[in-house]
């Protein structure tokens, strides 16, 4: 079977092997020009798993291009959701959209987000992006075509490292008990994962006698010969009474010499000269048109640009960063203050931390960077987030301080349970880090980044939650938290370079906010701006407050700038570093003092502004008294794909924002005057 017409069970369509191998090198082609184009993304796992990808989607199975949701059709499920490229060009090639779509891959609005979203382009089955519940899914579905007397395949592609994930092997349970022979897993075996080889990382072999011992037929492999492949799914298609995995061996980065076998061309991207040489190598340097299919790139962005701009609030100036000769500032991401403190602090022979496949980028692996003697406490767990976060309790037990660390979704979304059981209820010394959190992650789009993480930390009893403006202010407190910060803590972190706002003197005191205010304009953005603990400031009646945590505090004092600069108006800028225990003193105090209180939160609106507004409403000296206030941050909508500034104006978080809030509520206030 191949590509058919659903209406009339036509075949429109089948690849000889020769024929598979040819698309299939075509396709390594478009899918690293689309990552040229897109400037991030993962060229190693796609370029593994593109003959697996050219055999399923032209040959092997079932479906109809024209009409994707054809109830007969097999079932694909790309459970790697960070291989998406490979998942579209296997789409394009299909027949589903137009090939030349593809160098839209994770730009701003695309159908191509950075991990699948089946709710935008048809032809994904599910979306996916949090690795390891692909599988799962495959299972509900079988279930499903069982209920309904259907007999079409589900096919679910994964990494090996992903099977370090536990909920791969409550799947793989699951299929074996139910005997779901529609089910045919196939694993793209390269043997690497992000920290290294997964042998190293976390060792999953033998896959094949872990998956027969579930009841499951295993089918090896290699995944890059297309004759090969081809006979191994039509002897999975004919298994009876039990699922099939197909585990295929293949080279990560294959077919460009360079990337072939080397772990960090995983979340690697080539520039125009490594795409041309590995075109050249792939022998397809004349049959893609790649200046043309770069320009279409740059119109698409170009429009998304204009459209983005015309959106925006506009002031009597250009008020960007480092915009003219007025708002100068250096920039740097707060996970690596993260890191820093690591490297600074981790001589402590109590600190342990806890590797999640993610080291290198949350800056968790400077803690024994350059330090090997610090190796015998460093401990890579895999893609595991769940049973780390208890493990790390098993640690802190025995007297250590763990900490452990990934993208905020999955150190503090996937692992919650863990979270409120293992660490909360027995209140126990573990640091958690949320790095990449917020819409300012960037291109990986809606999966990756965290804009829910505060709410669940923060309505942890026991739990302490800080949200550092930047990679100095990220540093003190990731020193505070590990080492004096007795219970559950959270700490907050950005990808993305964020403006350093903050010095080696200005305060930092746990569960105190500071007062950040504009004295006078420099060119130097920071030097006009003074900044005490909310404890010391006295009233200076300013006209409003803009209370901001996180990356929002350098967006709220550009946009006292703004304020100042448009309309006169002084603000008093809270950086409310800690969120839980919140400064209700210092909240309190700017309400009653201006009048006027907006939040600004990188997050759904409402992990800061609910906090306020319930201070402020179950406050007694402020009953009857007039107060406006407003929040700015995520309208509860996911994520998009995008660049990260991009995103910050796209979801309405930055200091232009808030500036139009603020006008809004001070004309507000003065017509109630
Ligand atoms: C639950 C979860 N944790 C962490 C990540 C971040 N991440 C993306 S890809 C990856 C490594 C995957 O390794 P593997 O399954 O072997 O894929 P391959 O090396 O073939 O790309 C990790 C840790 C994620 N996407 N989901």
């Amino acid at each position: 079977m191949a590509l058919m017409d659903s209406a009339t069970g036509k075949v429109i369509r089948d690849y000889s092997v020769e024929q598979l191998k040819e698309a299939a090198n075509l396709m390594r082609g478009y899918n690293l020009l689309a990552l040229c184009a897109a400037g991030s993304g993962h060229a190693g796992g796609t370029l593994s798993i593109m003959d697996i990808t050219a055999a399923l989607y032209l040959h092997v199975a079932q479906q109809d291009p024209k009409n994707p949701t054809w109830p007969d059709r097999d079932r694909i499920l790309w459970s790697a959701g960070h291989k998406a490229p490979a998942l579209y060009a296997g789409l394009a090639f299909a027949g589903f959209f137009p090939i030349d779509e593809l160098v839209t891959l994770r730009k701003l609005h695309a159908r191509l987000q950075g991990h699948p979203h089946w709710l935008k382009l048809p032809g994904v089955e599910v979306s996916s992006g949090s690795l390891g519940q692909g599988l799962s899914i495959a299972v509900g579905m079988a279930l499903a075509a069982r209920i309904n007397g259907k007999k079409h395949k589900i096919f679910c592609l994964m990494g090996d490292g992903e099977q370090q994930e536990g909920q791969v092997w409550e799947a793989a349970m699951e299929a074996g008990h139910f005997h779901l022979d529609d089910i045919i897993a196939v694993i793209d075996v390269n043997g690497l994962q992000i920290d290294g080889l997964v042998k190293d990382v976390m060792q999953v072999q033998p896959l094949d006698e872990k998956y027969a011992s579930f009841g499951w037929e295993v089918i090896h492999v290699d995944g890059h010969d297309m004759k090969q492949l081809v006979q191994a799914f039509d002897k999975a298609k004919a298994v009876v009474g039990k699922p099939v995995v197909i585990l295929a061996k293949t080279i990560k980065g294959k077919g460009v010499s360079f990337m072939e076998n080397v772990a960090g061309w995983h979340g690697k991207v080539p520039n125009r000269a490594e795409l041309d040489a590995s075109l050249k190598e792939l022998g397809l340097t004349e049959r893609i048109p790649v200046d043309q299919l770069l320009n279409q790139a740059k119109s698409y962005q170009a429009r998304m640009d204009r459209e983005l701009e015309a959106k925006m609030p506009k002031f009597s100036r250009d008020f960007w960063w480092n915009a003219g000769d007025a708002m100068q500032v250096k920039m740097e991401p707060t996970r690596k203050g993260f890191g820093q403190s690591l490297a600074e602090n981790g001589g402590d022979e109590r600190v342990v931390c806890l590797g999640l496949d993610i080291s290198g980028s949350i800056t968790i692996a400077d803690f024994y960077a350059g330090k090997p003697e610090r190796k015998d406490r460093w401990f890579s767990l895999g893609i595991a987030e769940q049973s780390a976060t208890s493990a790390a309790v098993g640690l802190a037990k025995e007297g250590k301080l763990p900490v452990i660390g990934s993208y905020a979704t999955f150190s503090a979304a996937r692992n919650l349970d863990q979270i409120r059981v293992s660490i909360c209820y027995g209140n126990f010394n573990v640091l958690i880090a949320g790095a990449h959190a917020g819409v300012s992650v960037g291109p990986d789009g809606a999966t990756h980044q965290a804009l829910e993480d505060l709410f669940a930390m923060q309505g942890l009893p026991n739990m302490s939650v800080v949200v550092p403006c930047d990679i100095i202010e990220a540093r003190k407190a990731t020193t505070y938290l590990l080492l004096e910060h007795k219970g559950p803590k959270y700490i907050r972190l950005a990808r993305e370079a964020t403006p350093v706002v903050t010095d080696e003197k200005t305060p930092f005191v746990f569960g105190k906010a500071n007062v950040i205010r504009l004295r006078n304009e420099s060119a130097n953005f920071v030097d006009a701006f003074e900044t005490r603990l909310a404890s010391d400031y006295k009233n200076e009646s300013e006209d409003l407050s803009i209370i901001a945590c996180g990356p929002m505090v350098p967006e709220a004092m550009r946009a006292a700038c703004i304020l100042k600069r448009d309309h006169g108006y002084e603000t008093r800028v809270l950086n409310m570093h800690t969120l839980k225990p919140i400064d209700a003193e210092a909240v309190i105090r700017a309400a009653q003092d201006t009048g006027v209180v907006v939040t600004a939160e990188e997050h759904q609106i409402g992990a800061l502004a609910w906090r306020v507004s319930g201070l402020l409403t179950e406050n007694k000296q402020l009953y009857g008294k007039p107060l406006i206030t407003g929040a700015i941050g995520v309208k509860d909508r996911f994520g998009d794909s995008g660049s990260p500034w991009e995103l910050v104006k796209e979801f309405e978080v930055s200091a232009e924002h808030i500036a139009q809030k603020a006008v809004e509520l001070m004309k507000l206030k003065k017509s109630k005057q």
